[in-house]
């Protein structure tokens, strides 16, 4: 029973130490870390963080029931401990796709369920529809499909509405003549050559982000902001991704639903997130009649919200049943 009582590790798996895990060369500059943990003969699972740029944490193999899942953690292009860090070159969704199959011949895994929330639901949905053969099922979280109207709610007009006293740092950062185009303003200093301009860009834009993430913003998810390493990554990977509109067609995803209308698909959307607001995962629903749909409605973006984590291990459990 969920009650105001209940925490988040009451509704999570324990923390577990991974088994095993390594590094992987994808191409002549990019190298990705891997971890797996649980039952490394139970049933794959591939967790597919958020950003583009957020890194995968500890936390996210507490989803999975350890006795029964093989759990599969990466840090894709760029950042967490995957080397170059923040690196641009060579960075895009179809290398990231690439990268996904890369680590499954590796790991020599046939099928394995795809987990993925926010960015990484957009990830999840490329890589099946360009693999779905190898897809056992697709379990996601506030859905992102990246085209220009979510980009313009977030980041240019449309949360600021609802967070108006978090978006006035992140705006004022830019100067009033650069102001009609945030995601521009931000992308020029992320890549500029000095790196205190690009530092304080990244703090605001992921100020931004944090604050955001939760119905009831929690302090210590700001902190993140504060941590450079992490911010520069998670800032500069995210806004290359928005300028180059995730290099696909706007639209790719739901225009191509029909390669994977036979995947068995959960989706856990968060009533109030503002980030990445439940319209897309309405469409994405109606645009997959077969998808299982359940709206939180007591949570916003992040999969650290009870009622969210919740959700999850419910769907995660159910799926291995
Ligand atoms: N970006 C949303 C996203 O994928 C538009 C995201 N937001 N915060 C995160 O991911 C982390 C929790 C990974 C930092």
């Amino acid at each position: 029973m969920l009650d105001a009582t209940t925490t988040l590790q009451d509704v999570l798996y324990p923390l577990i130490e991974p088994y095993d895990s390594g590094r992987l060369e994808v191409s002549e500059i990019h190298t990705i870390a891997w971890e797996k943990s649980g039952n490394s003969e139970g049933v794959p699972v591939i967790v597919i963080h958020g950003g583009p740029g957020g890194g995968g944490q500890p936390s996210y193999r507490q989803y999975f029931n350890p006795e029964v899942y093989n759990i599969i953690q990466f840090d894709q292009r760029g950042c967490g401990s995957s080397t170059p860090h923040a690196e641009l070159r060579e960075n895009t969704t179809q290398a990231l796709v690439g990268d996904i199959e890369a680590l499954r011949t590796h790991f020599n895994v046939e099928q394995w369920h795809v987990f993925g929330g926010s960015w990484g639901s957009t990830l999840s949905l490329v890589y099946a529809q360009e693999y779905p053969e190898r897809v056992l099922s697709l379990m996601l979280r506030g859905i992102f499909m990246c085209r220009k109207s979510e980009l313009r709610w977030f980041y240019q007009d449309g949360a600021s509405h609802i967070f108006p006293d978090a978006f006035e740092p992140y705006r004022e950062h830019i100067p009033v003549a650069e102001q009609e185009d945030l995601i521009g303003a931000y992308y020029r200093r992320l890549t500029s050559d000095d790196a205190d301009v690009r530092r304080a860009a990244a703090k605001e834009w992921t100020r931004w982000e944090m604050a955001t993430s939760r119905l009831f913003p929690d302090p210590s998810y700001l902190e993140k902001a504060e941590d450079l390493d992490f911010a520069v990554a998670f800032a500069r990977i995210e806004c290359h991704y928005f300028i180059n509109a995730i290099f696909l067609e706007e639209a790719h995803i739901l225009n191509n639903t029909d390669r994977i209308q036979s995947i068995p698909t959960a989706i856990v959307q968060g009533r109030y997130d503002v980030v990445c607001p439940a319209r897309s995962a309405w469409e994405l629903h109606q645009a997959m009649p077969s998808s299982r749909l359940i709206i939180v409605p007591d949570a916003g973006h992040s999969m650290g919200e009870v009622s969210i984590a919740r959700e999850l291990v419910g769907i995660t459990d159910a799926a291995c049943q």
